[in-house]
C-alpha cells in the first residue's frame, strides 16, 4: 500500500539489499525492531536526535505541551522563546521563521533570495541535498543519489534552467558561473559540511571563497545547516568556521525529533516576508506548539556545560577506532568527523566532491552494513549519508562498535 514500503526513500534498503528495520521503539542510543532485536543506532532519525531517543526532558516537554493543545494556528510564547534561542545561538541569524521541514526551509529561503535580489538563478553543489523542492533536485545527494535519480523526473525544463550545479569545493567553477551569468544569480546554497553524499568537508578557504564571491557579485549566500545546525556546535558550521552567510536554513536538531524547519538571516532580507513584505510563505502547522516545546527543551540542554565537547570526543573515538580497524585489515578508506557527525568511504582516493565520493566501493559498504547490522549496530543503509552520535551514546557503546567492526571485517575477509 505504501510505495516501496517507506514514506521516505532513504529508509529503504535498496542500496544495500534486504528489508528495512521496522521499528518498535527506541531509547537512548538503542533502537529496537519488531522482532525485539536491539541495535546501537548511528542513524538517529537522520540527525535530529542529538540527545538520543526519547530523552526524558524532551518527552516531558512534549507531554506538557500536548495537554495544553496540539495546534492553535495562532502565535504562542513558545515560538518567541525558540526564536530567541535561535537568534542568540546562530551568529548570522537576526530574524527567523519556523516551518515544518528542512525542505520547506530551503524552498522558502530560495524564494526570498530571489525576491530580494530580483534574480532567478540558484547555484548549488553536486551531491549536496537541500530537500526535495524542484529547484534542488538537480545533481542532488541523499536518497536521490543513493537510488540513482539525482535529477528527478517531473521537474520542468524551466526549473532546471535556473539551477546551476557545480562541483563542491570548486571555487574556480563558481567564479566562471558568475562570469557566464552576470547579475543573474540570486543565491549560492551550500551544505557547509556536506552530509548527504557521505560526509565531505570543505577544503581550507572554500567557505571563505564562497563568502567573498557572493559578496562581490551581490548574491545571497545561504548555508543549509539543516544537518549541521546545533549539531557540530551551538552555532553550527558558521560559528565553527567563523564565516557568516546572509541566510541560514535549519531543521532536524531544532525540532528535537518533531517536524520543524526554520530559515533566518539578515533582518533586511527576512523583512521581505509576508505580512511585513510581499514574499508569501505560510503553513497551518508552522511553529507547532509540540515541536516548539521539543526544540526548546533540546536547545536548552545542548547549552549545558561540556555537551559539545562530550559529543566531539565520542565521535572522534568512534572514527579513530574504525579508521584503525579498516587500516589493520588493509581496507582502503577515508574517514572523517566534525563534532558529532562522521562518515567513511571505502576508496583509495581523496574524497572532496561528488565525483570522488562515487569512487567508493558501494558493494563493500553494503556487505559491511549487513555484517554490522547482524551484530547489532545500525549504520545508514547507504554509503552516501553521514552518521551521528548523540549524548546518549557512551564509550562502552563506541568501543563495542569498534570491536564488532573488527569482527565483521574479519568475517567478510574470511568469506571473500
Ligand atoms: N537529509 C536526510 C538524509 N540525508 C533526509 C532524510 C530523508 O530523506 O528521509
Amino acid at each position: 500500500m505504501i510505495p516501496g514500503g517507506v514514506n521516505s526513500p532513504v529508509r529503504a534498503f535498496k542500496a544495500v539489499g534486504g528489508t528495512p528495520l521496522f521499528v518498535k521503539g527506541a531509547r537512548g542510543c538503542t533502537i529496537v525492531d519488531l522482532d525485539g532485536k536491539a541495535y546501537v543506532d548511528y542513524v538517529m532519525s537522520w540527525g535530529p536526535l542529538i540527545l538520543g531517543h526519547a530523552h526524558p526532558a524532551v518527552v516531558e516537554a512534549v507531554q506538557t505541551a500536548t495537554a495544553r493543545g496540539t495546534s492553535y494556528g495562532a502565535p504562542t510564547e513558545a515560538e518567541s522563546e525558540l526564536a530567541e534561542l535561535v537568534v542568540s545561538m546562530v551568529p548570522s541569524v537576526e530574524k527567523v521563521r519556523f516551518c515544518s521541514s528542512g525542505t520547506e526551509a530551503t524552498m522558502s529561503a530560495l524564494r526570498l533570495a530571489r525576491a530580494f535580489t530580483g534574480r532567478d538563478k540558484v547555484v548549488k553543489f553536486a551531491g549536496c541535498y537541500h530537500g526535495h523542492a524542484d529547484a534542488f533536485l538537480i545533481s542532488a545527494g541523499s536518497g536521490a543519489l543513493t537510488l540513482g535519480t539525482p535529477d528527478s523526473p517531473g521537474i520542468t525544463a524551466g526549473t532546471t534552467r535556473d539551477t546551476i550545479s557545480l562541483p563542491f569545493n570548486d571555487l574556480a567553477a563558481l567564479r566562471a558561473a558568475f562570469e557566464t551569468y552576470p547579475a543573474q544569480i540570486a543565491c549560492v546554497i551550500v551544505e557547509p559540511y556536506a552530509g548527504n553524499m557521505g560526509l565531505v568537508l570543505p577544503k581550507p578557504g572554500f567557505l571563505a571563497g564562497l563568502r567573498e564571491l557572493t559578496k562581490a557579485h551581490d548574491a545571497i549566500l545561504i548555508f543549509d545547516e539543516v544537518m549541521t545546525g546545533f549539531r557540530v556546535g551551538p552555532g553550527g558550521v558558521q560559528q565553527r568556521e567563523n564565516i557568516l552567510p546572509d541566510m541560514t536554513t535549519l531543521g532536524k536538531v531544532i525540532g528535537g525529533g518533531l517536524p520543524v524547519g526554520a530559515f533566518g538571516g539578515r533582518a533586511e532580507i527576512m523583512e521581505q516576508l509576508s505580512p511585513v513584505g510581499a514574499v508569501y510563505q505560510a503553513g497551518t502547522l508552522s511553529g507547532n506548539p509540540l515541536a516548539m516545546a521539543a526544540g526548546i527543551a533540546t536547545l536548552r540542554l545542548l547549552q549545558g556545560p561540556g555537551t559539545y565537547e562530550k559529543l566531539d570526543g565520542l565521535a572522534a573515538r568512534l572514527i579513530e577506532g574504525l579508521d584503525t580497524v579498516f587500516a589493520r585489515h588493509g581496507i582502503p578508506h577515508q574517514a572523517s568527523q566534525r563534532g558529532s557527525m562522521f562518515g567513511f568511504f571505502f576508496t583509495n582516493g581523496t574524497v572532496v566532491d561528488l565525483a570522488s565520493a562515487k569512487t567508493s566501493d558501494v558493494e563493500f559498504y553494503a556487505r559491511f552494513f549487513h555484517a554490522m547490522l547482524e551484530r547489532g549496530f545500525y549504520f545508514a543503509p547507504s554509503q552516501f549519508e553521514a552518521g551521528f552520535v548523540s549524548t546518549a551514546h557512551d564509550q562502552d557503546a563506541i568501543d563495542r562498535t569498534i570491536a564488532a567492526c573488527d569482527d565483521a571485517i574479519a568475517a567478510l575477509h574470511a568469506t571473500a
